[in-house]
């Protein structure tokens, strides 16, 4: 193994790449020994690789200022879309049989799935709410989502290790832009972040989080394109505990839920996590396309299977008229969204709040 260190750049903050070449030693999970072999060693020493790195860990107070994306207008097209139909009908006076199925229809077409549309047109007919049908569909929309606490961060795998975060689900969902625009929010809030480039299908994915990399001012640990993913995962691992970073947040390919190999190289990454970190509990999320419509749920429940999903980020929320996936996501799984993506910018990544994101569709 060696260590390449990038020149200082004068406008950003110092840029460490960790390159793996493509022979290095592969750890199979299913051995504790070969999972000693494939260790960089353990500690640094003050004339080690491991310590220049960590000389040149970024300042943690150097992280770019991100300006946050804005989520009215990430929904826009869902406001203007089935939520303003489902207004339309409710907002005629006293909703007789055919409103409501109308409502119902709308709530379908809005991705919202057929038996919760059922579900939350009998409860929200059943209450006669004082504020009007439109009141009582929005409310049991509302109680869909579960209170999360607006302070929540990711949290370290075990004590005294980083952070460890799998961002997995199907091809061009946007996990990488999401890595990137994780790494952004958690450097500009001062945390060190490590980035694995676990998916080594493509050599365009290695460099595609580089960049990502480089721009937040989190070092990538790559192996070259085929290596197993399992073992970047490994070396990135020993690479952020050896820094001392705050977060490690994993790439991995974009994958079809229906090959069950693929689902067994990502149990496979869970291994090496819990190999490594005995007792880890790593964030696994899943990232959605919101525009993927009812067929998300299904590769959202295969990937939960495989690997225990903890949270899921609703992509493209901009770019669909049927945000009606978020709430059926969250009640199919009972797995919370914790991100939704409004855009590409770096900042369009925003922490999911149930309250404000109803209001946003309402508004
Ligand atoms: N409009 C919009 N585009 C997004 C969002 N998130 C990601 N994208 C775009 O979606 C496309 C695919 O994103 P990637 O991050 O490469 O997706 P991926 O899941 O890593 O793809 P693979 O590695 O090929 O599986 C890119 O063009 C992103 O800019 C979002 O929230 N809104
Ligand atoms: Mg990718």
């Amino acid at each position: 193994m060696f260590w390449r260190r990038r020149p200082r750049d004068e406008t950003g903050p110092v840029e460490a790449a960790i390159v793996i070449p493509d022979d290095a030693p592969a750890p199979d999970a299913e051995s504790e020994a070969e999972l000693a072999a494939a260790a960089p060693g353990p500690s640094a020493d003050a004339a080690s690789p491991e310590a220049e790195l960590a000389a040149a860990t970024p300042d943690p107070a150097a992280g770019e200022r991100i300006v946050d994306g804005d989520l009215a207008a990430g929904v826009a097209r869902s406001r203007g879309g089935f939520i303003a139909r489902l207004r339309g009908a409710l907002g005629l006076g006293d909703p007789d049989t055919a409103t409501w199925e109308e409502v119902e229809e709308t709530l379908i077409a809005g991705d919202v799935g057929a038996a919760l549309a059922i579900e939350i047109v009998e409860r929200a007919r059943r209450r006669r709410h004082p504020d009007g049908p439109e009141a009582a569909v929005r409310e049991e929309l509302a109680a869909l989502l579960a209170p999360r606490a607006a302070t929540w961060r990711f949290d370290p795998a075990a004590p005294g290790a980083p952070a460890v975060v799998l961002v997995v689900g199907v091809n061009g969902t946007g996990k990488t832009t999401t890595i990137g625009k994780i790494a952004a929010r958690e450097r500009a809030a001062g945390r060190t972040v490590v980035l694995a480039a676990g998916d080594t299908f493509r050599a365009a994915a290695i460099e595609q989080l580089r960049a990502w990399g480089d721009r937040a001012g989190a070092p990538v640990v790559a192996h070259g394109p085929g290596a197993d993913p399992a073992a970047v995962v490994y070396d990135a691992l020993d690479a952020a505990i050896a820094r001392r970073a705050d977060v490690l947040v994993a790439d991995t390919a974009g994958r079809l839920h229906t090959k069950s190999n693929l689902m067994e190289e990502l149990a496979k990454m869970r291994r090496v996590i819990d190999r490594r970190l005995p007792g880890a509990r790593p964030e696994v999320l899943f990232v959605l396309d919101a525009t993927t419509g009812q067929n998300g749920l299904a590769q959202a429940r295969a990937f939960h299977d495989a690997t225990g999903l903890t949270g899921i980020v609703l992509t493209k929320l901009d770019s669909t008229a049927k945000g009606g996936i978020v709430f059926a996501i969250e009640h199919a799984l009972g797995v919370p969204v914790r991100f939704v993506g409004v855009g590409e910018k770096v900042g369009d990544l925003l922490p999911f709040d149930p309250d404000a994101f109803v209001a946003a569709l309402f508004a």
